[in-house]
């Protein structure tokens, strides 16, 4: 049953624990031009332990949420001078980085099609004010906990789980997107990175060793490249995707080259090499780049590993 104080239910304090355990914190958006409803739903929020940022209309919101990325849920009122919470959900909703960010809708009674006009808008949920303390909680909470699941999946889906970098399926989705936006007016280079003689590696050291050694080559990939667009290929195959000058990317290769050599050993200190294909030419698709830096690849090894082809 509902209670009109918000006092604490056995899963609402384990779902607190297990934030705090993980050490997650999630920043909510208040975005309410009356400053009593803001206090009052900023207060609840903040005694969940969740950070709260304020705005008091749609357009100071919109300048908060471009400061602040980090922002997981926006709570709204509708009716605030400059910009509504309808027009803010609708504008939010049109960019592409605000698509998983989690709406909640408030209004006071009085419209009963507020609630679709939100909705409508794209708000995941919607509160009619005034509100049980208890609603307000359990709105958020469920709120959360969809996010959070809708997180795992894309984890799932997208990240590889030995290097936690992206995956096969992340590259060519994303990198086709890229192909169709970029390709024509800025580089587009693709580069295929390929671990020399790793067979000899599982073969002396054996598997869990190779595995740490491509996890170590991963990181240091995502750390070279952390501007482009990277993902596993394939077994120790990966590929990064640039839309920089070939120039910045190539300076960015030989620092990657050299900093495996100095950081991945194998035995009798040993150290590891990769091979990599280039292909900076203008091709007609995403496929076609890759074929042309795989084909790069393959002559890189051919010539003696160790080395960017061309
Ligand atoms: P080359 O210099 O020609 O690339 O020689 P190579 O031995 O590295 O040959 P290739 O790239 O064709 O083979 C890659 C090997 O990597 C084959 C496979 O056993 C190993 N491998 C692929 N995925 C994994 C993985 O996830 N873990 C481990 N430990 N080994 C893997
Ligand atoms: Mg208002
Ligand atoms: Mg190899
Ligand atoms: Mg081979
Ligand atoms: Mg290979």
């Amino acid at each position: 049953y509902i209670t009109k104080d918000a006092s604490y239910s056995y899963r609402q304090v384990v779902k607190i624990l297990e934030r705090l355990r993980k050490n997650l914190s999630i920043k909510v958006l208040v975005v309410e031009d009356s400053l009593v409803c803001s206090n009052i739903m900023c207060n609840l929020l903040r005694k969940a332990l969740i950070e709260v940022v304020v705005a008091k209309n749609g357009v100071e919101a919109l300048r908060v949420l471009e400061k602040e990325p980090d922002i997981k849920m926006v709570i709204s009122d509708h009716y605030m001078p400059e910009m509504s919470g309808f027009e803010l959900v609708r504008q939010l909703r049109e960019q592409p980085q605000y698509q998983n960010l989690t709406i909640i809708g408030v209004s006071a009674q009085g419209d009963p099609v507020m609630s679709a006009k939100f909705i409508k808008s794209g708000a995941n949920d919607f509160l009619t004010k005034p509100f049980y303390q208890e609603e307000f909680y359990w709105r958020v909470f469920s709120a959360l906990e969809s996010m959070e699941m809708m997180e795992a999946i894309h984890k799932a889906v997208y990240v590889d789980v030995l290097t936690g970098i992206h995956n096969r399926r992340y590259l060519f989705e994303q990198g086709e997107k890229l192909f169709i936006e970029k390709h024509k007016f800025a580089g587009f280079g693709v580069c295929m990175f390929d671990l020399d003689e790793f067979k000899e590696v599982n073969d002396s050291l054996g598997h869990l060793i190779g595995d740490q050694l491509i996890a170590q080559f991963a990181g240091i990939l995502k750390k070279t490249f952390a501007d482009d667009l990277l993902g596993r290929y394939g077994g120790e195959e990966f590929v990064v995707i640039s839309t920089r000058s070939e120039e910045a990317l190539r300076k960015d290769i030989a620092n990657f080259m050299y900093t495996v050599r100095c950081t991945l050993f194998t035995e009798k200190n040993l150290a590891m090499t990769c091979s990599v294909g280039v292909c900076f030419e203008p091709m007609t698709s995403l496929n076609e780049s890759l074929g042309a830096a795989d084909a790069q690849l393959y002559q890189a090894k051919a010539f003696g590993r160790n080395r960017v082809e061309p």
